[in-house]
C-alpha cells in the first residue's frame, strides 16, 4: 500500500513554528449532529445608533466618537494592556509562582464609518486606507513597544463584539509566545540557508501552484502546507524580502488591498455568508525588542512580513471547527477538506477557494459535495444554484435552518 496524503493519517511540520501538526484527512467524512451556529445576519444598516463604533455615537466608556468619514483610531476603553503599570517581578518558592508586570497599549481601529461594510465589501481604495492605517499605527507604536500586534476578529463566531468593520492593535514590551517560536525558526533558517524562510517558502508555493489561492505581482495567499484550520491561509509577499508592514511601498500597499479583497470575497462566496475569521500580521519585531525577553537582536534579516487568516467554518455557514480534546491536550490536529483522488488534503481547500467559478464548476461541485457531509450532500451544490463571480460579493444566502 502506498502513502496517500488524501487518505492516510500523517503529521506535517510547521516550518514557521517548528511544531508538528496531525493530519487526519478521512475524518472529514464523519457525521455531524452537534452544534450549529446561527448564520450571520447580512442586513446591517449603514448606521446603527446603538453601535459603539459608528461616527458620532457614545462608546461604552462614555467617550463620544467624532463624526469621522474615513478611518478612526481610539485607545481601547477596556484595554488588556496599559502603559503605566509599575514594574514588578517575583518568582516565589522554587520559581513555581512566577509573575511579572507587562506594559503595553491597546487601540481599536475602525476601517470605515459605514456600519454595514466588511473588508470584503469595501472598495480597494478603502481597503488601501486600512492598510495605510495598519502601517501608521505599527510605525507609531513600534517606536515605543517591542511587539505590535495588528489583528481583526471578524464575526460573532470569532468573538468580535460588534459587526462594525474594525480591528485591534495590542502592543507590548515583549514578544508573545507564538511570535517567539516564529522568530527562532526564521532566525535559524536564514543563518543556515542565507535567505528568509518565508521568501523561500513563497517561491516554492508559487512554483508548485497547488496551494495558491490568490496572487498578484506583489502578494500570494496560500493554504500553508501545515494548515490546521479548515480554510486557513497565509498572506506573504511574492516578490521581495519585506521584514515589516511598515516597509511596504505604495505599489505593494495597493496590491495588498487588491489581494485582500479577492481573498475575502472568495471566503464570503464559499458558503454564501459573511465569513468569520481571526486575521493578524506578523513581522520583524521593532528595535525595542532587543531588550525584550528572549531576543538578542531585532532579527530583521530573517523575518518576512505575513498575515495568518484563521477562519473557523468547517463545512457550511453554520458548522464550525472546535479546537478541543486532542487539539488542547496533545497537538494541533488538522482535519482538512478532502477530495477523492486529490493528492493532498489542503489542495482541495485551495481548489475550493481559488478557481474562477465559471471554469471550476465541475471541480467545485466535487469539493462542495465531498467536504460537506451527509446533510449538505443531498443539497444542490452551491455553484449550481447561482452563477458566481470571483471579485464581487453576492448577497449572502444562508443554509436553511
Ligand atoms: P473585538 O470586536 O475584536 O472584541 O474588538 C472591539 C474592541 O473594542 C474590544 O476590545 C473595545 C473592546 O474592549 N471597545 C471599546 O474600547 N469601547 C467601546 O465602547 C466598545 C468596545
Ligand atoms: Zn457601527
Amino acid at each position: 500500500m502506498n502513502f496517500d496524503p488524501g487518505e492516510h493519517p500523517h503529521q506535517r511540520f510547521n516550518a514557521l513554528t517548528g511544531e508538528w501538526v496531525l493530519v487526519s484527512p478521512h475524518r472529514s467524512k464523519r457525521p455531524w449532529q452537534g452544534r450549529r451556529e446561527a448564520p450571520t445576519s447580512g442586513d446591517a444598516p449603514t448606521y446603527d445608533p446603538a453601535c459603539y463604533l459608528c461616527p458620532g455615537n457614545e462608546r461604552a466608556g462614555g467617550a463620544v466618537n467624532p463624526p469621522y468619514d474615513e478611518t478612526f483610531v481610539f485607545v481601547n476603553d477596556f484595554a488588556a494592556l496599559k502603559p503605566d503599570v509599575p514594574p514588578h517581578s517575583e518568582d516565589g518558592p522554587n520559581a513555581l509562582l512566577r509573575q511579572e508586570t507587562v506594559q503595553g497599549e491597546c487601540r481599536v481601529i475602525c476601517y470605515s464609518p459605514r456600519h454595514d461594510r466588511t473588508l470584503a465589501r469595501m472598495q480597494p481604495a478603502e481597503i488601501e486606507r486600512t492598510v495605510r492605517l495598519w502601517q501608521d499605527q505599527a510605525r507609531d507604536l513600534g517606536e515605543r513597544w517591542a511587539w505590535v500586534q495588528v489583528f481583526e476578529n471578524r464575526g460573532e463566531m470569532m468573538g468580535a463584539s460588534n459587526p462594525h468593520p474594525h480591528g485591534q492593535i495590542w502592543s507590548l514590551d515583549r514578544m508573545p509566545a507564538e511570535v517567539v517560536k516564529e522568530d527562532r525558526r526564521q532566525r535559524a533558517f536564514v543563518q543556515s540557508h542565507g535567505e528568509p524562510l518565508l521568501v523561500v517558502y513563497a517561491e516554492l508555493e508559487r512554483q508548485r501552484r497547488e496551494r495558491v489561492v490568490v496572487e498578484n505581482d506583489h502578494w500570494l495567499a496560500i493554504v500553508p502546507f501545515w494548515a490546521v484550520w479548515p480554510f486557513e491561509t497565509l498572506i506573504v509577499p511574492a516578490a521581495r524580502h519585506i521584514p515589516r508592514l511598515t516597509d511596504l511601498d505604495g505599489a505593494e500597499r495597493a496590491a495588498l488591498a487588491a489581494l485582500l479583497k479577492a481573498l475575502l470575497v472568495r471566503y464570503d462566496n464559499l458558503f454564501e455568508t459573511s465569513f468569520p475569521y481571526s486575521m493578524g500580521w506578523h513581522g520583524a519585531p521593532f528595535p525595542g525588542a532587543e531588550h525584550a525577553v528572549g531576543v538578542q537582536d531585532g532579527g530583521e534579516h530573517g523575518w518576512q512580513v505575513h498575515a495568518h487568516v484563521y477562519p473557523p467554518l468547517l463545512r457550511s455557514a453554520t458548522v464550525r471547527k472546535f479546537m478541543v480534546g486532542f487539539e488542547m491536550l496533545g497537538r494541533a490536529a488538522a482535519r482538512p477538506h478532502r477530495r477523492a483522488g486529490c493528492r493532498a488534503p489542503e489542495v482541495a481547500v485551495g481548489d475550493a477557494l481559488h478557481r474562477p467559478l465559471s471554469r471550476r464548476q465541475p471541480r467545485n461541485v466535487s469539493v462542495a459535495v465531498d467536504v460537506s457531509g451527509a446533510r449538505i450532500r443531498s443539497e444542490q451544490p452551491l455553484a449550481a444554484r447561482h452563477p458566481r463571480h470571483d471579485t464581487v460579493p453576492r448577497p449572502y444566502a444562508y443554509d436553511p435552518p
